[in-house]
């Protein structure tokens, strides 16, 4: 296994104030349609720009014994400290990690490291197309502190990114990281310019075919001295270099309209003309990136290449976003079986990044994709569970003949994952009052109160004051693990004499790897219900 540059262990240090000039900030991407309507996410809800409040919690057996990776050496206060690949960690009102993330957190999850794996694919093949000018590095320890994950990078206190409905805290000071910005400080207080980071992240988040609450994201960031910027410097040199080799390829058609203000405009310390150029660096070296990932898959699907599958021209498309860490910001789409996918975020890095790492006269852009999300457009793997698997017919389709960074396969073809089973699925419906301690109850199509996305992932909001949903999907996840394919909502009610609402979920059964008999299925919703009950208190209907 190849492990380039292991970051060492983060530290803990002091909470800075939450910086006010950023309080005002929403986290979530305010896509703006030229029409202005609402933008609607991959699953057609809504994705509201939002106004969060702090809500109650609740806890998923909270304090029960954790399973650990390094048993602690002393088992006299197991319920006061957890031990996580050979850390502990106090426990406190914030910890919320469940036994089946921890679980995996055993051996470190590195799949982006395993050969012939297809994030080992994609990862090598971002590294290579990027070249000796970034340094690849590596992450392996998942947990970080909130000051690197949040505080460092302007997330204001009450950002809805990081309630525990959210995030996965070990305790108050310590999280799972949620996003590879995490390491940004860190790396750039390294001394290290141009560079690329591969982690593990995880979320607590919904249930579908492109969700998954372990998943792995790579941060890239080239950033330039003033010098750099001088008419006929370096980046000017670059950016013209890569646009004429976009311009000379006809293979993509890429939309971008973004307008300047919608995407958090040039930041007021910054050289409006240098940071221009910072933006066309940025845009030229992803949508490099876009046509060395897709240019030929493209090109073999339009041709009518694709065995089987719908061809469809490959459609790619530049939104406006808002990150706290840069400005101005942008997120990338890929047209995927229907709908619209987000594979990365990206911006100009804020001043303030560059100042926590002591970094001086220096102006550049940062990214962070999604290493599933890509794979799945790139190989046609339809779920994102089965990046998990073991099972060897998944395995053995990524063997390529020169092993890492190739897009062929041993007999020359591009990989393309041929589902080798589908088993029938089996839905099984919840329907459950809310707790009445609510003292107000909004709507489904009000503003979230939540959103990780650190970030821009629609959530539906069910905000009976004490009603997440993330912690209905965490309980669904927690006792079945994969085999819960999706859960949706299908019904919200509220009673028009009592004001009392009601919820039903339909949550979709099935194994990627063999048929799931219905007394087996029958069994896991019971436990499913009886924890519902039990820990989050819902009265089922
Ligand atoms: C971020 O995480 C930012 N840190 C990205 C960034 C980096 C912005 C540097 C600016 C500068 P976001 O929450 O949108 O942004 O996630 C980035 C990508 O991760 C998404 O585009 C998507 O491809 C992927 N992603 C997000 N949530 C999930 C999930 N639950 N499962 C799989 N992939 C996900
Ligand atoms: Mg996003």
């Amino acid at each position: 296994m190849v492990r380039p540059n292991l970051i060492p262990p983060t530290s803990i240090r002091p909470r800075p104030p939450p910086s006010p000039s950023l309080s005002g900030l929403l986290f979530r991407s305010i896509r703006s349609s030229p029409a202005s309507t609402p933008a609607l996410t991959p699953r057609g809800r809504l994705d509201h720009p939002h106004h969060f409040r702090p809500q109650p919690r609740l806890r998923l057996q909270q304090l029960r014994p954790i399973s650990s990776s390094c048993p602690s050496s002393s088992n006299s206060k197991p319920s006061t400290t957890q031990t996580v690949l050979g850390r502990e960690y106090k426990v406190d009102d914030y910890t919320n990690v469940p036994a089946s993330i921890l679980k995996r957190l055993t051996p470190n999850p590195d799949l982006p490291y395993k050969p012939n794996h297809p994030l080992q694919l994609l990862r090598s093949q971002i590294e290579s197309h990027f070249g000796s000018n970034y340094h690849p590095m590596a992450s392996p320890f998942p947990v970080v502190t909130t000051t690197l994950n949040f505080e460092d990078l302007g997330f204001p206190d009450d950002h809805p990114g990081r309630s525990p409905t959210d995030t996965y805290y070990l305790n108050r000071q310590n999280c799972l990281r949620t996003h590879t910005s995490a390491h940004e400080v860190e790396t750039f207080a390294k001394g290290e310019q141009r560079w690329l980071l591969t982690a593990d992240v995880y979320r607590r988040d919904e249930i579908d075919s492109s969700h998954y609450p372990i998943f792995h994201q790579m941060e890239g960031a080239s950033i330039f001295s003033h010098e750099d910027y001088r008419v006929g410097g370096k980046v000017q040199t670059e950016v013209e270099e890569m646009e004429s080799r976009l311009s000379r390829s006809k293979l993509l058609e890429i939309e971008d309209e973004v307008d300047l203000k919608m995407a958090g405009d040039y930041q007021k310390g910054h050289d409006p003309r240098m940071a221009a150029l910072a933006v066309r660096h940025l845009k030229a070296t992803l949508n490099g990136l876009v046509l060395e990932l897709f240019g030929e898959r493209h090109r073999f699907e339009t041709s009518g290449g694709a065995t089987g599958s719908q061809a469809e021209p490959l459609k790619v498309r530049w939104i406006p976003a808002t990150f706290p860490f840069t400005s101005p910001s942008y997120e990338v789409e890929v047209w995927f079986r229907g709908k619209w996918l987000e594979i990365l975020g990206c911006g100009v890095v804020m001043e303030r990044t560059l100042e926590r790492a002591n970094v001086e006269g220096k102006l550049g852009w940062a990214f962070g994709l999604g290493l599933e999300r890509i794979a799945m457009v790139l190989y046609s793997i339809p779920d994102i569970r089965l990046f998990w698997t073991e099972d060897k017919r998944f395995l053995d389709q990524f063997q390529t003949s020169t092993g890492g960074g190739a897009k062929r396969t041993s007999d020359g073809g591009l990989i393309t994952f041929k589902p080798y089973s589908k088993f029938p699925p089996c839905y099984k419906d919840v329907s459950f009052w809310l707790p009445q301690t609510s003292t107000t109850t909004t709507s489904s199509t009000s503003p979230s109160s939540s959103s990780q996305g650190q970030g821009t992932e629609a959530k539906s909001s069910s905000s009976s004051s004490s009603f997440h949903e993330n912690d209905f999907f965490e309980v669904v996840r927690d006792t079945v693990g994969d085999l819960a394919e999706d859960v949706v909502k299908i019904d919200d009610f509220t009673h028009p004499k009592t004001s009392r609402r009601s919820l039903c979920y339909r949550i979709n059964y099935r194994s990627m790897d063999r048929n799931l008999e219905n007394e087996e299925t029958n069994a896991l919703h019971s436990k499913v219900v009886e924890r519902l009950v039990n820990e989050l208190k819902l009265e089922i209907r």
